[in-house]
């Protein structure tokens, strides 16, 4: 097949190009690097460094002797949207090329309404252009189990039956999210739905989990094809975080009452997840929502099993519980349904003593290099 992938230099991005190109896809991948610039506004890195994406490029080429074809230009410019679908014509595009993070949306008017254009802008531009040149090419976006928020009920696969003054429909599920960022993908979400309503496009929409994890087969295929793995608090997820922090003897930095719940899922299942979307298109006009994670855990949880897992390395581990800079439920009900990759064949990787101890191996080894200037949150939901 051919795969278009938007977001090729990033944490998820990357490996999935290398995913694909192993298993005989022809990829192509799109960036700007407009990360890269963000990082450096805010004075952050990923804890080991990232070889430039056309040397990575060069690296894939000479472990495997499979071509990656890199272009580089702005999701949020028509043209370059435009040409880009015109010269490779993809059958599947999977779109990562957003700005990924809950608090940078949430520094100042700024950023949210930078992180808006970016991601809205973004795949309008998607949008139209597949009208335009590739009508029948599968979209799979990346969208987040954050749409949902945390409501008192079980949290459906994007849809729900209502019944209403005696009459029933199926409805998208309600959407409550937490952030500028999240309320970005759910904007995506509408306008992907529309679109596949209105012009017959067809669209996988996989609500994510929070992704933990930083090698997967291919990353380990050459010191040089790693991924950019954040500890700081805009990029980093929290199982990441907690793992460095782990490693520099900062108390882990629960926030709140710590018994809030997410959906997790491995780097490793997010490349199969996406595999199994693209191999299982929908149908022509169809827009289907799969909730993408494996297993669910309070932040309280993952705190200690890092804990146990960081004894093994000799890490005696605190865990404190900051004053929570978001305004988000703490102690609520959350049961997500995720049946549908499921049934498309997904084999889970949980969340393993032997997973985490691979992560804080590979911290470990780069302890020297982290930055505890970056760890604490300072972004606050609430200024006043
Ligand atoms: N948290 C802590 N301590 C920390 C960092 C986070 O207790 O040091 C808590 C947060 O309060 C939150 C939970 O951990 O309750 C998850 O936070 P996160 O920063 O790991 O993840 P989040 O902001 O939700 O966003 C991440 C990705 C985003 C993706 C989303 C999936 O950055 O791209 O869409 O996970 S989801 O959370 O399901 O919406």
């Amino acid at each position: 097949m051919k795969i278009l992938i938007l977001g090729g230099d990033g944490y998820l991005g990357w490996p999935t190009a290398m995913y694909f190109s192993k298993r005989g896809h022809r990829v192509a991948i799109a960036d700007s690097f407009v990360k890269r610039k963000w990082e450096m506004e805010r004075g952050i890195e990923p804890l080991i460094p990232i070889t430039p994406l056309y040397r990575r490029i060069k690296y894939w080429k000479e472990v495997t002797d499979k071509n990656i074809k890199l272009y580089v230009g702005d999701m949020t410019n028509a043209r370059f949207v435009y040409k880009l679908l015109e010269q490779t014509l993809p059958d599947a595009i999977i779109h990562y090329a957003e700005q990924p993070s809950a608090p940078f949306s949430m520094v100042d008017r700024d950023h949210a309404i930078s992180t808006q254009t970016n991601n809205i802008v973004g795949t309008l531009n998607l949008l139209f252009g597949v009208k335009k040149f590739c009508p029948n090419a599968h979209i799979v976006k990346l969208g987040t189990m954050g749409e949902y928020g945390t409501p008192n009920i079980d949290i459906e696969e994007g849809f729900i039956e209502i019944k209403h003054n005696g009459r029933k429909d199926m409805l998208p599920f309600p959407k409550q999210p937490f952030s500028f960022y999240h309320l970005s993908k759910v904007h995506d979400s509408h306008n992907i739905q529309f679109t596949c309503k209105i012009w017959g496009l067809k669209a996988t929409d996989l609500n994510q989990g929070v992704v933990y994890g930083i090698d997967t087969e291919e990353t380990s295929l050459h010191p040089h094809l790693n991924t950019s793995f954040h500890y700081d608090e805009i990029f980093g997820t929290v199982l990441n975080r907690f793992c460095v922090q782990a490693v520099a003897g900062i108390p882990l930095t629960v926030y709140g009452a710590g018994t809030q719940k997410r959906a997790y899922l491995n780097i490793v299942d997010t490349m199969q997840c996406v595999e199994l979307a693209v191999l299982n298109p929908p149908s022509k006009a169809e827009y289907r929502v799969f909730n993408q994670f494996t297993e669910v855990f309070s932040i309280n949880e993952l705190a200690h099993l890092v804990k146990d897992a960081a004894k093994q390395f000799g890490y005696k581990v605190k865990i404190d519980h900051l004053a929570n800079p978001r305004i988000e439920q703490e102690d609520h009900y959350y049961n997500p349904r995720h049946k549908k990759l499921t049934e498309l064949g997904l084999k889970p990787h949980n969340l393993s003593d032997i997973l985490l101890d691979q992560v804080m191996k590979t911290v470990s080894s780069a302890k020297y290099r982290i930055d505890t200037d970056i760890i604490y949150p300072t972004i606050k939901w609430r200024t006043d």
